[in-house]
């Protein structure tokens, strides 16, 4: 067996080792404070819950399959987790839902910074459990790297307390465009709240989005639980249901950052970006106007890739423009067809953890610059 070593600072530097979901048993979840979020008006998953229809779960399986065939091929080790019967209720003192969610995206849940992977505390009742799926792995890694850091943010209670009530009640897309800008969201500041996927990693600096699932004390908590990092919080006011910023922001090497254009990154914002001779452009367009069918992410999981090395880089087959663009940028891009796998919680980004990058804790921002930093409170 190889001997495992956890570390990862970033999402850039060479793979060498990763995690790939699996969407056995995914549930769509009954709606729920925060879950009303995310599911459009107009859209076909209204109303509608529990098991997803199992040849959704074979399709969708098939291309994660393919990945991981893709990663080791190139030397890359791949794990899966472990997935629960994910039909069943999630009870607690607090709360009640009817089923759970899956373990497509490992990225939502573990965040990985050096040799430390943290299970965020997770927004949705329907997540509470879901670290479950990679215990089997932490527990192996645990007991094959003496520096592996095996860590857990605080469970979350997610009474009615932490989300505003009636938040969603015939809202209109401009009302939630203004109250993107406003930071005005769902989750209150009744307890630390993130998604590890609303966090991007930059060595030293962590920039977390501001959104639906991650709130202003659960940045707190990261600067407190990380002091030798810098933890920064960023908001995007294009987006309409701002949740997870890896379609939104994403790092393609050190200095290059692909941006959604319709979800900018505010002015004031990229000053520590321009400081430290950071380039933001923007993305490419997706191929795509519509997500497939019963997906809860946009169509800009076009630019949710997942990065080999400064120079290697998996993209959706069918999104040419984004293709063209890395290519362009002096990519190797690697086409991977993962539309069918969409559905189940993300992109190719979204469906892969680290556990091993090469590389160490870079200063990528020495000019710090007002107007991002969280610090802790008193
Ligand atoms: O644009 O729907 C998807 C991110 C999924 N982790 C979007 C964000």
């Amino acid at each position: 067996m190889s001997t495992t070593k956890v570390s990862s600072w970033n999402d850039f530097d060479p793979l060498r080792h990763v995690i790939v979901g699996r969407a056995d048993h995914t549930c769509i979840p009954p709606s729920e404070p925060a879950t009303e979020a995310k599911v459009p008006q107009d859209s076909d998953m209204r109303g509608m819950w529990g098991p997803r229809p199992l040849e959704t779960v074979e399709k969708a399986n098939e291309q994660l399959d393919f990945l991981v065939g893709i990663l080791e091929k190139r030397g890359i080790r791949v794990d899966r987790p472990t997935p629960l019967q994910w039909n069943q209720a999630t009870v607690t003192p607090d709360f009640t839902t009817g089923t759970m969610f899956g373990c497509m995206p490992p990225r939502d849940v573990l965040l990985t910074v050096g040799k430390e992977i943290l299970s965020a505390p997770m927004s949705f009742r329907c997540r509470y459990w879901e670290y479950l799926a990679y215990h089997p792995l932490m527990q192996r890694y645990f007991d094959e790297d003496p520096e592996f850091r095996w860590e857990q943010a605080p469970r979350p209670r997610l009474t009615d307390e932490a989300y505003q009530q009636g938040y969603f009640d015939e809202i209109t897309i401009d009302e939630r465009l203004r109250r993107t800008a406003a930071l005005d969201f769902v989750t209150t500041e009744h307890e630390p709240l993130f998604d590890a996927a609303d966090v991007l990693r930059f060595g030293k600096d962590l920039f977390c989005q501001h959104g639906l699932t991650t709130n202003r004390r659960g940045m707190e908590w990261l600067q407190r639980h990380f002091p030798g990092h810098r933890v920064h919080a960023v908001n995007f006011p294009g987006d309409p249901y701002p949740i997870h910023i890896d379609a939104t922001f994403v790092s393609l090497r050190p200095g290059l950052i692909i941006n959604n254009p319709v979800r900018r990154l505010p002015d004031e914002q990229r000053k520590i970006f321009a400081a430290n001779d950071w380039e933001i452009i923007d993305a490419a367009p997706p191929a795509h106007n519509e997500p497939p069918p019963l997906c809860y992410s946009s169509v800009w999981l076009s630019m949710n890739c997942l990065i080999l090395d400064h120079k290697t880089v998996c993209v959706e087959a069918s999104e040419h423009r984004q293709m063209e663009q890395l290519d362009k940028l002096g990519m190797e891009v690697i086409p991977v067809p993962f539309r069918d796998a969409y559905p189940f919680g993300g992109g190719l980004h979204c469906a892969t953890g680290d556990v091993l990058r090469e590389g160490s804790c870079e200063d990528y921002f020495p000019k710090q610059v007002p107007g991002t930093r969280i610090r802790p409170i008193g």
